[in-house]
């Protein structure tokens, strides 16, 4: 057989959702590569998934399942069939059940893959069918969707390429040049054709790099300044007072909050000059037309929900929703929703049982849950012991004797490592998904392009043998990906008009399908799906919740205890950030050496004041500590991040540190506070003291 080019997605959480094609000769891939034709991809991917064949084949791929035989954590494991796997689930679930009810099971799924059917659907059915816990799924935007939706009604936001129509672009608590990278090369365009750019980041990165202007506040501290711009741009008569009277509701609330919001209290709370706050007012209200660009790294603090309303009254204020070039981009998921009972099948399930948010796993296994409480946890397409926030007590609940932990994953993660059964799970091109995006508007059919490695099963496949051996026979447990993605496409046609005429059979044909958008302009009727039709300046629906109904600022705070160790240390704690790693997807990817090698040591950035002030020099290996945990990095003395700041990457697998970190990573010290809005996690919201290692840390 000659070799054969079949396209797919790209499954990591990333906005960009790329096209690619895997070239297979005789069931082995070749070669892979970006979909030329694809109109965001553009013929490149980044430099995290270029080398995804070294992902696919890694040598630590796991290819079948394993039972324990050591004590927990020790690493000892056994050889077992999938039919022993399974069947022991059943046994210890259906123990389980019958002492604590299926609530008493909760599964943990995230991002691994953001597929309908690998995750949307696998996250879903199974579950609600067993009446297992369901899992808050706010790790990681749950407050900026909350925010945008309660102002807007919608997340919509402009294409990429809208962006020639900019004039100037604030690209807000967000880094795209690492997280959205196909977005750059349209920055870059408009930026020569005269766009301003401005970065608001308290590190220097690789985006802020390339800006016309960087601001760097204080984290937590954003929606201090949007008010002060708000405030400005009213006292200076430079709002649109006609746009605001027809399109919004609650101006002449928001007017009266905004009058504390004055320039040099903001200047005095955010960190910047005063003058920096004035210009960049007189810059957003005079250059039309405006976008402001944000993501999710902004909100993950106590604070996020409201940072992110504040930021949206801006291009009300301005009269510039609607406007091509200008208004807010966030994410372009709300152009299309799958039906939620096709994808569900809540009709046919037992009532949702109790949530539990996935930011407070650790709490929730050592009891914060109760009644029941959780007796087994299912964790697939995700790694907690990585990426969720306040490992320490992540791993102290693991650790539970009575918990019964199954972990599904492509490599023995972190996670993995405590599990009572490992199964091995399949790559992107060894299952059937289908792809919707957050940074565009193309669904992207990814075949399956070479059979399973070893005896991996894909996420969907495992539903369907739990519903086996569990005893449920519903049809919707049994379809096969195909059947999964036609039901749920026809009954979303139904009431979407986005999806109208798009067919399976032209998904597949290769190649990404747009959705039919009604124009490229978000909000360009001047119509608000927000309970009122117009943008909800004051919101009611905020209001009902017990939240403050008008955009606002309240100090984000972290009250940690200082380190139980290290306590001679005087110098005060600093405020850590620990943002995307340019080279990893959380900690996906973070174990693949030529990506390793590319990110180096895992690090955190420190100022030269902040460094000096405790004796720290660049390159030293630095403990950062608080209340909840502690890691060892290397330093990084740079003026990348400003004074009072640390900066210090996700992702890195604890196993594969250099430091001798006992299995850990930054996420020892985060906190599992949750936000303002929507059970939001707060991983910015994170103050650490920071010393100099000594050996003597070792007695
Ligand atoms: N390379 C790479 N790409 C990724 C990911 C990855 O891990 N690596 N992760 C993916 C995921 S899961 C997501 S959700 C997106 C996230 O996409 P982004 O939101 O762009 O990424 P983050 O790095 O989380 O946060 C962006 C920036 O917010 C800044 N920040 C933090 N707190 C504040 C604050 O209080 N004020 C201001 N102004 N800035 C602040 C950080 O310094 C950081 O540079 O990226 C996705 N893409
Ligand atoms: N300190 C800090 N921590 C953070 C953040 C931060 O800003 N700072 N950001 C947070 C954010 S935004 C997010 S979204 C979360 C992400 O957190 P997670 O969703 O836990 O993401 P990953 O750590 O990448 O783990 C995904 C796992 O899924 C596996 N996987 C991939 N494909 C499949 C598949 O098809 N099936 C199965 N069964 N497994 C698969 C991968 O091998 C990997 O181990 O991290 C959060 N963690
Ligand atoms: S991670 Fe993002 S930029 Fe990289 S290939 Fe995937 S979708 Fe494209
Ligand atoms: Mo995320």
């Amino acid at each position: 057989m000659p070799v054969q080019q079949i396209y797919g997605a790209c499954p990591h959480d990333c906005p960009d959702t790329c096209g690619v094609i895997t070239e297979v000769d005789h069931s082995r891939a070749v070669n892979f590569y970006a979909d030329p034709r694809h109109p965001v991809t553009q013929g490149w991917l980044c430099a995290k998934v270029r080398p995804y064949l070294k992902h696919v084949y890694h040598p630590d791929r796991l290819l079948h399942p394993l039972r324990r035989v050591g004590p927990r954590g020790s690493g000892r494991w056994e050889r077992i069939s999938w039919a022993a796997a399974i069947t022991e689930i059943a046994d210890r679930w259906q123990e389980i059940i019958k002492q604590y009810g299926a609530a008493a099971i909760l599964p943990y799924s995230y991002s691994g893959t953001l597929g309908l059917v690998q995750m949307t659907v696998a996250s879903a059915r199974f579950w609600n069918r067993l009446g297992a816990s369901q899992l808050e799924r706010s790790i990681c935007g749950a407050a900026a969707e909350y925010a945008v939706e309660a102002t807007l009604g919608v997340r919509h936001s402009p294409a990429y390429t809208e962006l020639t129509h900019s004039r100037l672009v604030i690209i807000w608590g967000h880094n795209p040049a690492s997280t959205a990278p196909h977005f750059m090369p349209h920055l870059k365009k408009a930026q020569r054709n005269g766009c301003q750019v401005v970065v608001i980041d308290p590190r220097r990165t690789r985006t802020a790099r390339g800006a016309n202007l960087h601001l760097a506040p204080l984290p937590g501290t954003d929606g201090a300044l949007a008010l002060g711009l708000a405030q400005l741009i009213v006292a200076e008569g430079w709002y649109d007072e006609a746009w605001l009277e027809t399109h919004t509701v609650g101006w002449p609330q928001l007017r009266e909050r905004l009058a504390g919001y004055t320039p040099s209290r903001m200047a005095a709370i955010t960190g910047l000059p005063e003058e920096a706050i004035v210009d960049l007012a007189r810059r957003y209200a005079s250059t039309r037309p405006g976008l402001i660009k944000i993501a999710d790294g902004l909100q993950r603090h106590l604070n996020g929900g409201q940072t992110v309303r504040a930021i949206c009254a801006l291009p009300a204020l301005t009269g510039q929703y609607g406007l091509r070039g200008g208004g807010l981009a966030y994410s372009t998921s709300g152009y299309l929703q799958w039906d939620r009972e096709a994808v569900n099948h809540w009709s046919d399930c037992p009532p949702p049982a109790r949530k539990v948010n996935m930011n407070r796993l650790g709490a929730a296994l050592q009891g914060e849950v109760t009644d029941p409480p959780i007796m087994s946890l299912f964790v697939f397409g995700a790694n907690p012991v990585a990426s969720s926030p306040n490992t320490g007590r992540i791993v102290a609940g693991l650790r539970r004797n009575d918990l019964f932990t199954v972990v599904h994953d492509v490599f023995l993660t972190d996670t993995a490592i405590y599990a009572d059964i490992v199964l091995p799970a399949t790559s992107q091109l060894e299952q059937t998904d289908l792809h919707k995006a957050s940074g565009h508007t193309m669904l992207t059919y990814n075949h399956q392009a070479i059979p399973p490695l070893g005896e991996s099963k894909s996420n969907w496949a495992v539903m369907e043998l739990l519903a086996q051996v569990m005893g449920f026979a519903e049809p919707w447990l049994h379809q096969n990906p195909d059947e999964v993605i036609a039901e749920i496409l026809s009954a979303t046609a139904a009431h979407q008009p986005a999806l109208q005429n798009i067919t399976l059979e032209q998904l597949k044909t290769g190649g990404a399908v747009p959705l039919h958008l009604a124009s490229p302009i978000p909000f360009a009727e001047g119509r608000f799906p927000t309970p009122s039709g117009k943008v909800e300046l004051y919101s009611q629906t905020l209001a009902e919740a017990g939240l403050d109904p008008l955009p606002g600022w309240t100090e984000d705070r972290d009250d940690v205890a200082p380190p139980e160790r290290g306590l001679a240390q005087t110098a005060a704690p600093l405020n850590l950030l620990s943002g995307a790693a340019h080279h990893f997807v959380s900690s996906s990817l973070a174990n693949q050496a030529g990506l390793l090698q590319r990110e180096g040591a895992p690090f955190v950035e420190i100022h030269p004041a902040d460094a000096a002030e405790r004796g720290i020099n660049h390159g030293d290996i630095v403990i950062i500590e608080n209340g909840r945990g502690w890691c060892k990095l290397a330093a990084v003395v740079t003026e990348a991040v400003r004074p009072g700041v640390l900066a210090s990457p996700k992702g890195r697998w604890a196993r594969l540190d250099p430091f001798g970190n006992e299995g850990r990573n930054v996420n020892w010290t985060t906190s599992d506070a949750l936000g303002d809005m929507a059970g939001q996690s707060t991983f910015h919201s994170n103050r650490v003291w920071i010393r100099k290692y000594s050996p003597i840390d070792e007695t």
